[in-house]
């Protein structure tokens, strides 16, 4: 059926233009052009079943075999003048990575010329001032920092204006009585969705060598009061009241003595400034503060590269949020790496645009609007409603996309979604292997017959312009991942790292368009593998905990040095607790995680999360938590159905009702489970790796309900506590 589908198809495109012809011929050619060991055209395959009627009888031709052969002969001049070329990669993807002085466990860039890691990839950007300072010479006037209001254009704020209103504020911070000291142990809190003014606000800080500390909402009350007080935190930059309004409650109890001084973005009311005077906390305007800049104006004190840039608190599934200390020399080495690794095949431009709308808390934003200012490229902002993110990237047209592997899979779900009548399916999935075939030869591209016949509205629903896509901070989905590079036709990188080693560590190398692993190590990074005997992981065998060294690591935590010493070694290594594996060709592949595991009581070993991450594959599925104790021999679930797809998929079963009746009914409830029997065997899980039972539960797991960490993992402990009742039932139905 498929086949005849494909040929059906085939046969129609073919009739329709020269173009699809230039596209069939090249799907001919032997591919290659000497970049990897490529050759995956299913073609032979299926010129067998072509009719023998095929040769050109849609074309109508009088003399068919003459006309055909100069038709053919003038269509591949054609081709050959058109083809497009594929990447030449920076170095041989059979060897993406070397060892570190003969040690094959250890290993660091195959970009690098020696064992000497990269600090910074421009004289002249050691610190991130230093790096803003490059794009304003680039850029001046030219656009920076972009916002819209509702229904409106961007507006932009120049580079040079930026830069002035930086000195200017970071001024004002140094003329106010708080403490503010221009050096890196003075700690500047900023509390604020993301925005332009929050980009300034750093900038300030490190204008004067001072030192960011964000926040963030979901990091939850107590551990804000946590983290105010462990740095000593004086003064707090929020953008609406209500922040504001809810450090003043703290302070009011005494639990944040140092706390003396709040800038709002937004306007402020007389009630708050009042409330302030009674407990101690000047509440300021951000107007205020800047015309108390200006009339203090000061010299810039810029940063060394040593000096701290931020403190990154990150909290862990258990215990007090860690502060993560970051230097400038950290970020500066990150940026530079990417910068390294794109070099000679994709400059980043001026007229570059990344759009903004994951947290700027989290350091990978951060990496991505730093990396946008070394090339005096345009960063612009959401407006601040994940809602509307599809429109402000239509008004945007971003060309850099940074991503969560989260926002990736639901615009694969809504593209899978979106396509429900056979045929066009079979259209898709044929278009997307065509693409894939050329991926596979280091071609990227999003003018082939293919773009503009399935793929264009695709890439209209994301400006139309993007050509870089970033996606990090979790993994992604190998399908998902190879989906995407094809439909939407741009680069599409994945990196990985945590913010220990400011984000970054290993990288996708270009021209490599494989998935299914995570890239080589950063020209910024030695990486390593060590032991597990545990978990039966050796470095002798290519398996181990991924542990990380280098300019990008980072100093350790804000006073924890019980924590510290648990991350880090005493010859710098970073303990990430990821496992990894080396592949042949020098790429690394994360297989588990260290932590989370446990044993049943027939002695095998279980590593939840990555079982979670198959599970998570199945359509009806949106979050489960793998549970399993050394008292019984089973494992079981608890699963959140996927609430936009749940109910339709179960229709296809043909049971009907409503979301919450679905997730009671046992009959769905063993739909799901056999769903996901079938992938976890596809993704092969061993028999005792399989849940034998299932609890469908109809609300999500999140932040607030404190079933996930800020960072969105499951928090596993209160998991098993909140559903002890629904764990225990099922562990006692079955004995
Ligand atoms: C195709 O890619 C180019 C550059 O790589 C970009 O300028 C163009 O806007 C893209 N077109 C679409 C439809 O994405
Ligand atoms: C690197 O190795 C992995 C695993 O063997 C493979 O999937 C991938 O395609 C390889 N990359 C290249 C460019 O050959
Ligand atoms: C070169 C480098 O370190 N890149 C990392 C920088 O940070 C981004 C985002 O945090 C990572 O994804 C990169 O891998």
């Amino acid at each position: 059926m498929w086949r005849i589908m494909e040929v059906c198809f085939f046969c129609f495109s073919f009739s329709v233009s020269a173009m699809q012809m230039q596209e069939w011929l090249r799907s001919l050619r032997p591919s290659g052009d000497g970049v990897g060991k490529s050759e995956v055209l299913d073609i032979r395959s299926l010129l067998p079943s072509l009719p023998s009627s095929f040769s050109f009888s849609s074309l109508s031709l009088s003399s068919p075999s003459l006309i055909g052969l100069g038709a053919v002969a003038s269509l591949t001049v054609y081709w050959l003048v058109t083809r497009p070329r594929p990447i030449r990669p920076p170095c041989d993807l059979q060897a993406q990575s070397v060892p570190v002085q003969g040690d094959s466990c250890c290993r660091r860039s195959a970009l690098l010329k020696d064992d000497n890691l990269l600090d910074f990839y421009h004289e002249d950007t050691k610190t991130v001032y230093d790096v803003f300072q490059r794009g304003l010479r680039i850029a001046g006037e030219g656009p920076c920092l972009g916002f819209r209001k509702p229904g409106e254009p961007y507006q932009w704020i120049s580079y040079k204006e930026v830069a002035e209103r930086a000195q200017v504020l970071g001024s004002g911070l140094l003329a106010k009585r708080c403490l503010i000291q221009p050096n890196s142990n003075q700690f500047v809190g900023i509390f604020a969705q993301n925005r332009a003014e929050w980009t300034i606000a750093e900038l300030a800080c490190y204008t004067f060598s001072m030192a960011v500390v964000p926040l963030y909402d979901t990091l939850g009350l107590e551990a804000i009061v946590h983290i105010l007080k462990l740095a000593e935190i004086s003064l707090v930059i929020c953008d609406q009241e209500e922040k504001a309004a809810c450090l003043m409650g703290n302070k009011e109890k005494g639990l944040t003595p140092a706390l003396s001084c709040l800038v709002l973005f937004n306007p402020v009311s007389t009630a708050l400034v009042e409330r302030g005077k009674n407990c101690g906390v000047e509440v300021l305007h951000l107007s205020q503060i800047m015309d108390l800049g200006r009339e203090n104006l000061k010299a810039p004190v810029p940063p060394q590269p040593q000096d701290l840039a931020v403190v990154c608190f990150t909290s862990g599934t258990t215990g007090k949020p860690k502060g993560v200390m970051i230097t400038h020399g950290n970020i500066a080495s990150n940026v530079s790496s990417v910068i390294k690794i794109l070099e000679g095949f994709f400059v980043i431009r001026q007229e570059d645009v990344s759009v903004s709308y994951l947290p700027l808390a989290h350091m990978f934003e951060r990496m991505i609007q730093v990396t946008m200012f070394c090339h005096g490229a345009r960063v612009g902002f959401y407006q601040g409603d994940i809602s509307l993110l599809m429109d402000d990237i239509k008004t945007l047209k971003p060309t850099f996309f940074p991503v969560v592997p989260r926002i990736i899979n639901r615009i694969y779900d809504k593209i899978l979604g979106s396509v429900t009548s056979p045929l066009r399916r079979a259209i898709l999935h044929y278009a997307v292997r065509r693409k894939q075939a050329e991926l596979s030869s280091g071609i990227v591209r999003n003018n082939s017959v293919w773009d503009r016949l399935v793929f264009n509205k695709i890439q209209a629903s994301l400006g139309g312009n993007v050509r870089f896509i970033l996606t990090a901070s979790a993994p992604i989905s190998p399908t998902v991942l190879s989906f995407l590079r094809a439909a939407l036709g741009c680069l599409i990188f994945e990196g990985y790292g945590q913010t220990e080693c400011t984000a970054g560590c290993t990288f996708s190398m270009p021209g490599d368009w494989s998935a299914g692993h995570v890239g080589a190590p950063l020209p910024c990074a030695r990486v390593k593998l060590t032991d597990i005997p545990d978990m039966n992981y050796y470095a002798k065998n290519g398996k181990g905990e991924i542990c990380v060294q280098g300019p990008s690591v980072f100093q350790g935590y804000l006073h924890d040095q019980e924590r510290t010493a648990e991350a880090l070694d005493s010859e710098g290594w970073l303990h990430t607790g990821d496992v990894g594996q080396w592949l042949p060709n020098g790429t690394l592949q994360i297989i588990d995680r260290k932590k989370h595991i446990f044993k049943l009581s027939q002695g095998e070993y279980i590593a939840p999360e990555k079982i979670e991450n198959v599970y998570m594959r199945c359509v009806p599925v949106l979050q489960v938590f793998v549970h399993g104790e050394h008292l019984q021999s089973y494992l079981i679930g608890i699963v959140v159905p996927d609430p936009e797809v749940f109910v339709g998929w179960v229709k296809g079963k043909g049971i009907v009702g409503s979301y919450e009746e679905l997730c009671q009914n046992p009959d769905v409830k063993k739909a799901v489970l056999e769903d996901m029997t079938a992938v976890g065997k596809e993704a092969g899980l061993k028999s005792f790796e399989q849940v034998k039972d299932l609890y469908l539960h109809p609300e999500m797991f999140s932040v607030s309900n404190g079933l996930l960490t800020p960072t969105l993992k499951s928090r596993r402990v209160e998991l098993c506590k909140v559903f002890s009742e629904q764990i225990q039932r099922m562990y006692s139905k079955a004995d």
